[in-house]
Order: structure tokens, then sequence, then C-alpha cells
């Protein structure tokens, strides 16, 4: 019966929360685990789902454990900053902690080469910045992220905030150079344009998943375009990603 097939819908759906958010939560406290200890100063805190399971373990380690002593966390946008404040962990900030030690963050699609796309859940800019800043850039990231290339995982596109003056031109000038179709993103209802933490719009670029692009010669070309604040593609910043598995187990990628 009709009940019957959406009940068994919706537990299959709930399976497949409950088995990526266990993959999420390996990778996020393995991470933690290993690349945060007792010396580790000022940690950079990135944005999204997986990323709650890294400030769930930094929080056990503080105040259970009492293994972290000096740790100051700077966060990478609105959401992490209620994640630090949270969980009771000491804020920091760019103006007074520069220089970080450690950066981790989610990631929408991660290739072999651990070129990044990141930008699904609109902090892109703001993660790019304390990235920049860290001399150690970690990914975690369940299994569903993982690809040989760009374009297998994330049908969604490239992330590109924009100056919302210059949302129009941007796109043409994005698909004029690679192709591919720049869409503005647009709030559920279609109650008018995502507005990120900076005030800006975003463009999800589709870009043409058949063809060859050179990611970095692509990101440099989209970062030049008047009107572009920051894209998606995190090009020879990450050092090394986690995945959680779908049975369980552990992939790193460095
Ligand atoms: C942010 O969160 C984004 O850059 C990326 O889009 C996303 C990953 O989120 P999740 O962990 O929920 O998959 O870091």
């Amino acid at each position: 019966s009709k009940s019957t097939i959406s009940r068994r819908t919706f537990c299959s759906e709930m399976n497949d929360i409950i088995e990526l958010d266990a993959a999420k939560r390996l990778a996020a406290e393995t991470a933690v685990d290993q690349y945060v200890t007792e010396d580790t100063k000022v940690l950079g805190i990135g944005s999204g789902s997986t990323i709650v399971f890294v400030v769930q373990r930094l929080a056990e380690r503080v105040w259970k454990e009492g293994t972290l002593p000096e740790l100051i966390c700077v966060p990478s946008s609105f959401q992490a900053r209620q994640l630090i404040l949270d969980h009771n962990l000491t804020l920091g900030d760019l103006d007074r902690n520069y220089k970080i030690d450690v950066y981790i963050d989610g990631a929408d699609e991660v290739d072999s080469s651990l070129v990044l796309i990141k930008g699904g859940g609109g902090c892109l800019m703001q993660e790019k910045i304390v990235a920049s800043c860290a001399k150690t850039v970690v990914i975690v990231a369940d299994y569903t992220k993982r690809s040989l290339r760009l374009g297998e995982q994330w049908c969604k596109g490239i992330p590109i905030e924009v100056a919302p003056i210059a949302h129009v031109p941007v796109k043409h000038k994005i698909e004029e150079l690679f192709g591919g179709e720049a869409q503005l993103r647009i709030a559920l209802k279609k109650a008018g344009p995502i507005v990120t933490d900076n005030g800006n719009f975003l463009l999800d670029w589709r870009f043409v998943a058949k063809r060859e692009y050179d990611w970095d010669e692509v990101n440099k070309a989209i970062s030049m375009i008047p009107g572009v604040l920051e894209t998606g593609l995190f090009v020879n910043m990450a050092h090394k990603c986690y995945f959680g598995m779908a049975n369980g187990t552990l992939k790193v990628q460095s």
C-alpha cells in the first residue's frame, strides 16, 4: 500500500542519514585527535554539518578530558561562531589570531589532487580567508564527497560569491569563458536571492562535467572578473582529507 511504501522510503532515508552522520563523525573525530594537540594554540573552524562533530569532539577534549589547555578557535562563518560559543570554547578572530596552526573544514567535493568545491552552505569567502591563514588545512567529509575528478558528485556546480550589482555580468562572463551555466542561488520558496554572511549573492556555476578544466587557471580567471569576491574552488590549499566511508572505515588522502 501507499503508506507501506512511504514508510519504507522514510526508513531507508533515515538509514542513509544515520550512515552519513556516522561517516562524518568518524572523519571529524579522527581529524581532531590527530591534528589538534595540547600545543595547538589557534584552530580555524569551518562550516557545515560535518564541522558540528569537530566542535563536539573539541568540547569533549577541552571540558571532559582537559587536553587542550590553550585552544583558541577562529570561526569561518556565523554558524561556526555560534558553534564555538554554544560549546563554550574560546572565540578568536583574525585581528588577534592571524596565524592559525590548523584549519579544519568540510567540503562539497574533493578530487584526487585535493582540489575542493566548497560553498554549498554559502560560507566560502570567509572559509577561504581563514584557511589561507593556516599552516595546515584538514578536510573532513563523508564518502559521498570523494571523486576522482570534480563534477562526479557535486551536480550543483561551483559556488561563486559576487557583489549583488555584478551578478548578471559575472554570470555571462563565466559562461563565455568556460561554458556551462551560472545561476543565481535563490532562497527556498523563491523568497529572493540567498545573501551570504558578507551581504553578497551566490552564483552556482554548473560547469561542463565532461570538459577537462585546469582548476588553478579557472579559479584565477574567475577571481579576476570585477564583482567576483571569491570562488568555491580551493586549489592547492588542503593538505589532507579524511573520508568516513559507508562501511565504517576511514580513507585518508594527502
Ligand atoms: C562548508 O560546508 C562549505 O564550504 C561546504 O559547502 C559545506 C560542507 O558541509 P557538510 O559538512 O554539511 O557537507 O564548509
